[in-house]
């Protein structure tokens, strides 16, 4: 098959408030949004860039350039069967996992359209299909069959049994706040809500005295906290006081291309150390197992290049040992609609930054929007394709910048 078309958006989206973490903050959201084009059909994909180099490499400016002069053109010459092959054809290209996402990303909603299958049934397809490059074996053609499994009802923190979870654990990732009390209100309304997860962002001047005012106040939720890299080594008896607050773990607390320091780190403190910035492909992952880097690792498909390689990420960590969830970028409705089917793998064994579209936004471009039971879960979709239909006036109405590409 061979996509026809590429509508490329640049969408303006206003954050209900805005996110400051320790690389600076972030007002209001531009992602792009992708459609690919197969006759009538749209395939939907986001590229949930932030607005400055900060987090990853990529900017708006970058993912367009490279989607624009790059991967459109390769993906025009792709004749797929599965868009796994979308994803190795765009291996060619070094680095720039954002905008490789977002693409590969609408050719998925474009396949589980056509075979009328859920996001996560198609990804949870990726799994049987060896591929070349993959983890060795024949290449079968088409769908594989699903890994079958009993229809999940309830959702803990123990790996589904290879069947795929209905439901998703959602967590929430609080931003740095301006004082104390701030944080502690914004957290007793998120835990009334019923998120099953705090995450805090922390830096070195905002951590010993916010986690010691949420456990004094809360007791023992569920805890966790992100450095983003604000540490280094020299930090060390910082970071190792703070095994008292028994976290379930710190995520990326140095350098953002790092997994020797952390490893040196894991050895000396008892708060298990969950990488993110520093894990930007299922290879990786290896590494980081084979070095003792981590012991938890979050998986975000715009930071490792795609669905694809996501999948292939979260395998390697479960043959390894490493549970992982799933991260998240501030995504859209569209993004977010991937983030859910991917965690309902079975190795996505604990609470996600997968949060309700009213977390984010006043009003989400998909329909229905991402809602939150009381019990702390969100829904899989079971319709085929990425699961939500697209508000398209209100994307119009969103859109700042918008670009055609035909075959
Ligand atoms: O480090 O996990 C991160 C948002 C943007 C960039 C990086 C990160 C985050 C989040 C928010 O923590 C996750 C979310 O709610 O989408
Ligand atoms: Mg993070």
């Amino acid at each position: 098959m061979l996509v026809d078309r590429i509508v490329l958006r640049k969408v303006r989206m206003q954050l209900k408030t805005p996110f400051v973490s320790s690389q600076g903050a972030e007002h209001q959201r531009t992602v792009l949004i992708v459609e690919a084009y197969l006759g009538d059909r749209i395939g939907y994909g986001e590229i949930p860039v932030l607005s400055a180099p900060y987090y990853n490499e990529e900017t708006v400016g970058t993912v367009w350039h490279v989607a624009e002069s790059f991967l459109v053109p390769v993906l025009f010459q792709t004749d797929w069967q599965t868009p796994i092959d979308v994803a190795d054809a765009f291996r060619h290209v070094r680095r720039n996992y954002m905008a490789k996402s977002g693409l590969e990303a609408a050719v998925w909603d474009l396949y589980a359209q056509l075979y009328g299958v859920s996001m996560a049934e198609a990804l949870n397809g990726v799994r049987q299909i060896q591929t070349p490059s993959g983890p060795g074996g024949k290449r079968q053609e088409g769908m594989a069959q699903q890994e079958t499994g009993g229809q999940q009802e309830t959702v803990g923190p123990q790996e589904t049994p290879g069947g795929l979870r209905t439901r998703v654990e959602a967590g929430v990732s609080i931003g740095i706040q301006p004082d104390t009390k701030t944080l502690l209100k914004l957290i007793e309304g998120y835990l009334s809500e019923g998120y099953r997860r705090i995450k805090i962002k922390i830096q070195p001047d905002w951590d010993e005295i916010p986690l010691r005012a949420i456990r004094q106040a809360f007791g023992p939720v569920p805890l966790m906290a992100d450095a983003n890299s604000a540490y280094t080594l020299a930090d060390v008896d910082r970071l190792r006081r703070l095994d008292e607050f028994g976290l379930m773990m710190i995520e990326q607390p140095l350098a953002h291309d790092d997994i020797i320091d952390h490893a040196k780190l894991q050895r000396v403190i008892d708060t298990p150390i969950c990488l993110d910035e520093s894990i930007v492909s299922a290879e990786d992952g290896r590494r980081a197992a084979e070095l003792c880097s981590c012991k938890i690792i979050n998986i975000k498909p715009s930071r490792v290049g795609g669905p694809t390689e996501a999948v292939r990420l979260h395998d390697i960590c479960r043959a390894n040992g490493i549970p992982v969830w799933c991260g998240g970028m501030f995504e859209s409705g569209i993004g977010r609609a991937f983030n859910i089917a991917l965690a309902a793998l079975p190795n996505f064994c604990l609470p996600g930054d997968i949060s309700a579209s009213n977390r984010y936004w006043q009003e989400d471009i998909i329909e229905p929007e991402i809602v939150m039971e009381t019990d702390g879960t969100i829904g899989v979709p079971a319709v085929a394709g990425m699961g939500f239909a697209v508000k398209r006036e209100l994307l119009d109405r969103l859109t700042i910048e918008k670009k055609e590409y035909e075959r």
